[in-house]
Order: structure tokens, then C-alpha cells, then sequence
């Protein structure tokens, strides 16, 4: 009886865990293109997050991300290391505006994160300060 007792607790925690992760939406942004031809978004990072984490932009026309920290004395960065992809990106983060250029020249899936970290503990990428960013033909 006691085993039933524990097993039917262990079927309800995982089946509570199990619909949290379910419900654990990414926010995705598809970049509209402005009239001047430039693809415009606007990134806040923070403890430890980017939003938008998904952004979708086309290949070959030109993207400005708008970066800004969420105000706070930890510091954050923008790393995007995919010179395959057209983005080689290190950028310190502040809580003034930074404009960020860039074209993207293939179509994948890159990551960007942040990798800031304090003495020994984990960086913000592991914390989970990192997102994707979707180039499209
Ligand atoms: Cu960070």
C-alpha cells in the first residue's frame, strides 16, 4: 500500500513537471521589415534572459538589433559567433539603447548568448541567458 502511495505522488510531481515544461512558450518574434529596408527588433537582457529569445529574420537584407539591459549592477553581453552566417558580434550591454548592425548572409539557426560570468559560477549562457536567431531564406 505504502509503494502504491509513493508511486501515485511520483506520477502526479512528474506529470506537474511534466505540463510546466509544455507550457513553457518561447517567445519568437518574426522581424518585420521597415520601409527603409532595414530589419528592426528590440532585445532586452537581464538575470538571466533575453526577450525577445527567438527572432526570425530574413537572409540578405540588413538587421539593426536594439539592445538594452534591464537596469541592475550585473553586467551582460551580446555574443553572436557565427562569422558562417555573416555575424561575428560582441557587444557589452548597457541600460542605454545600443544599435547593433549586421546582415545576415545564410540561412540556419545561430545562437546568441551572453557570456559574462562571476569567479566560478556558471556563465549567463548556462544560466540560461541565450536565445536563437532564425535567418530565412
Ligand atoms: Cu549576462
Amino acid at each position: 500500500m505504502r509503494t502504491i502511495k509513493f508511486l501515485l505522488f511520483f506520477l502526479m510531481f512528474a506529470g506537474i513537471a511534466l505540463a510546466q515544461e509544455a507550457g513553457e512558450k518561447k517567445k519568437i518574434i518574426m522581424v518585420p521589415v521597415d520601409k527603409d529596408g532595414v530589419q528592426r527588433v528590440e532585445i532586452v537582457g537581464g538575470e538571466y534572459f533575453f526577450d525577445p529569445e527567438y527572432i526570425i529574420v530574413k537572409k540578405d537584407i540588413p538587421v539593426e538589433l536594439i539592445v538594452k539591459k534591464k537596469p541592475g549592477i550585473i553586467p551582460h553581453n551580446i555574443v553572436i559567433h557565427s562569422p558562417e552566417g555573416g555575424m561575428d558580434i560582441r557587444e557589452s550591454m548597457s541600460a542605454d539603447q545600443r544599435v547593433i548592425k549586421f546582415t545576415p548572409t545564410k540561412a540556419g539557426k545561430y545562437p546568441f548568448y551572453c557570456d559574462k560570468k562571476l569567479l566560478f559560477f556558471k556563465n549567463h549562457r548556462e544560466k540560461g541567458m541565450e536565445g536563437v536567431i532564425e535567418v530565412t531564406e
